[in-house]
């Protein structure tokens, strides 16, 4: 079983290193695979000296472009490339405990075709969230989830493992969803296409280094997509019975 975990990253230099030896040490054979986009603080060389020393750690670099759901599609594509049957994504921050993964892992490996790390189901958390960003993602999630129907409690959550049968089966390179809807819109797709979802509970610790790069505008572009698929599942079902199936 190939595992391959993709890190985006947007000026995490005081980050990568960390999060990379942590899941060195509890995937061995793991390959890594860090999206950066052109981060002026260096990610990208922190990457690569991390990588010289850990071994299996592959660089990808965008240039001129920024945007989490653009680094996922890269780097998803690649670590399919480099033959991976289960890929995971997980932030570069420490917000996401490297710990969880060999159960995240295992899993898919019993035949979930997603895994997604839940910070709201029983025995997940999060740890030093403001009280607002915590209101905003719970409150997020049940409008998500209450207007899809997805009977997911953690649809924005960015720390996952996909099997990459799944993943292929998602369609995941036209997903256009940026930041927490591009999590949204891939966990609509799965739902829709009847795929096995487990939820896992995780701690989800706020950063300690650096800041948090996903914006207002971002949180905004999340809500209006949820509606635009809405619609779009409405056309679907319509077509569907015009056609009496
Ligand atoms: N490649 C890339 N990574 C990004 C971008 N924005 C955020 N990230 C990374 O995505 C992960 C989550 O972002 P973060 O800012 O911590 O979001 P938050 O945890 O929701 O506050 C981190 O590893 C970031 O470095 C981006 O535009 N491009
Ligand atoms: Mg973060």
């Amino acid at each position: 079983m190939h595992v391959a975990v993709v890190v985006p990253t947007y000026q995490e230099a005081g980050n990568i290193a960390d999060v990379c030896r942590r899941v060195r040490d509890v995937l061995p054979d793991a390959r890594i695979v860090v999206v950066d986009d052109d981060s002026p603080d260096g990610t990208a060389d922190a990457a690569r000296a991390v990588g010289a020393e850990l071994g299996d750690v592959e660089v990808v670099e965008r240039h001129g472009e920024r945007g989490l759901g653009g680094a996922y599609r890269l780097g998803f594509r690649r670590a399919i490339d480099a033959g991976a049957d289960v890929v995971v994504q997980m932030d570069a921050d420490g917000s996401h405990d490297a710990g969880d993964l060999p159960v995240l892992v295992a899993i898919v490996a019993h035949g979930a075709d997603l895994v997604i790390g839940s910070r709201y189901v029983p025995g997940g958390r999060t740890v030093d969230w403001p009280r607002r960003r915590q209101a905003l993602s719970r409150w997020g999630n049940r409008y998500a989830a209450g207007v899809l129907g997805l009977a997911v409690n953690d649809a924005t959550a960015g720390y996952r493992a996909y099997s990459t049968d799944a993943l292929e089966r998602t369609g995941f390179e036209q997903v256009r969803a940026d930041g927490y809807g591009f999590q949204v819109e891939m966990t609509h797709r799965l739902v829709r296409a009847e795929g096995k979802i487990v939820e896992f509970p995780i701690t989800f610790r706020e950063r300690t280094v650096g800041r948090s790069k996903l914006s207002r505008g971002i949180v905004n572009e999340a809500f209006g997509l949820v509606l635009r698929l809405w619609v779009a599942d409405r056309r679907g079902r319509r077509e569907r019975r015009r056609r009496g199936m």
